[in-house]
C-alpha cells in the first residue's frame, strides 16, 4: 500500500477525516498555499487538487509545489482528465466515474493515463466515484446517469461493486455547489454494506451538514466551494469543528 493511502487509512481508523479541495484554475500557488495553511491549522487532513475543466500540468505543478512548501499534509490530484498530471503532487485518485454513460470516464481515459502516472511516480489511490443527483457540473461533463436521491439500493450497488472490483475508496458526490449534500439515508445505507472508507462531498457548507453526514457514517468529507466563496471563516471552521469533535478533540 502506498504511503498516502496508508496515512489516510490510519487516520480514518481514529475518526472522520477532511479533505480541502482547491481548484488550481481559481487559486494560484500563493493563494492555494494560504488556504492550505489555514485549513490544515483547523484540522484538515489532505489537500485535493482539481476542478471540472482543463487544468494545465504547469498550473497543477505550481500549486502543488506551493502547497507542499506550506504544509505537511499530502496533496492528491483529483483529475478531470489525463492533462492535469504533475509529479509535484504526492498521489492521485485513480478513479472511475462508475455511473457515467461514457466509457471514456469509466475506463478509457484511465487507460490513457496509467503509464504517465507510473512514469511520474505518483501514488495511485483507486477510487470508485459515484455521482448522486443533482450532480451539478461533473454530472454534465461526465455524462452521468446520477443516482436518484432516494435510490439507496442503487448507490449501495455501485459502492459494493467498487469494493468487489478492488477499489480502495468509495466517493459519493452530489456535485460541487449542490444545494444540499448527499442524503444521510444514502450515506447510512452505503456505509452499512461496504468495508472500504466512504468519502462524501458536494454541497457541504455548514457544521450541521458535516455533523449529520458523520453521524450517518461518512468517513471522509470533501469541501471545496465553502472555502472559495467564504474563506476559512464561518462555514469552513464549523465543518472542521464537527470533524474534530467526532474524533474526540
Ligand atoms: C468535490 O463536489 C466536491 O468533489 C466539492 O463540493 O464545492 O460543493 O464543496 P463543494
Amino acid at each position: 500500500m502506498g504511503r498516502v493511502l496508508e496515512q489516510l487509512r490510519t487516520r480514518v481508523a481514529r475518526g472522520p477525516i477532511h479533505f480541502t479541495l482547491i481548484d488550481p484554475e481559481k487559486s494560484d500557488g500563493a493563494h492555494a498555499a494560504e488556504i492550505a495553511r489555514g485549513a490544515v491549522a483547523l484540522g484538515s487532513d489532505a489537500i485535493m487538487l482539481g476542478g471540472s475543466t482543463g487544468i494545465s500540468p504547469a498550473r497543477m505543478g505550481e500549486v502543488a509545489r506551493a502547497i507542499r512548501a506550506a504544509v505537511p499534509a499530502p496533496t492528491i490530484i483529483f483529475p478531470e482528465g489525463p492533462g492535469s498530471l504533475s509529479p509535484d503532487a504526492d498521489a492521485i485518485y485513480f478513479m472511475s466515474l462508475l455511473n457515467s454513460r461514457d466509457p471514456n470516464y469509466v475506463i478509457r481515459r484511465q487507460a490513457r493515463a496509467s503509464l504517465a502516472v507510473r512514469a511520474l511516480r505518483l501514488e495511485p489511490i483507486s477510487l470508485g466515484y459515484i455521482v448522486v443527483a443533482p450532480g451539478m457540473r461533473v454530472g454534465e461533463v461526465g455524462q452521468v446517469d446520477p443516482v436518484a436521491r432516494d435510490d439507496v439500493a442503487g448507490a449501495q450497488g455501485y459502492a459494493l461493486a467498487a469494493q468487489y472490483l478492488g477499489m480502495q475508496l468509495v466517493y459519493l458526490e452530489a456535485g460541487s455547489g449542490a444545494p444540499s449534500p448527499v442524503p444521510v439515508e444514502m450515506v447510512r445505507g452505503v456505509r452499512s454494506v461496504i468495508d472500504v472508507p466512504l468519502l462524501v462531498g458536494g454541497g457541504i457548507r455548514r457544521g450541521r451538514d458535516a455533523k449529520a453526514l458523520i453521524e450517518a457514517g461518512a468517513q471522509g468529507l470533501v469541501t471545496g466551494t465553502v472555502a472559495e466563496t467564504e474563506g476559512l471563516g464561518d462555514g469552513f471552521s464549523e465543518i472542521l469543528q464537527e470533524v474534530r469533535n467526532a474524533r474526540g478533540g
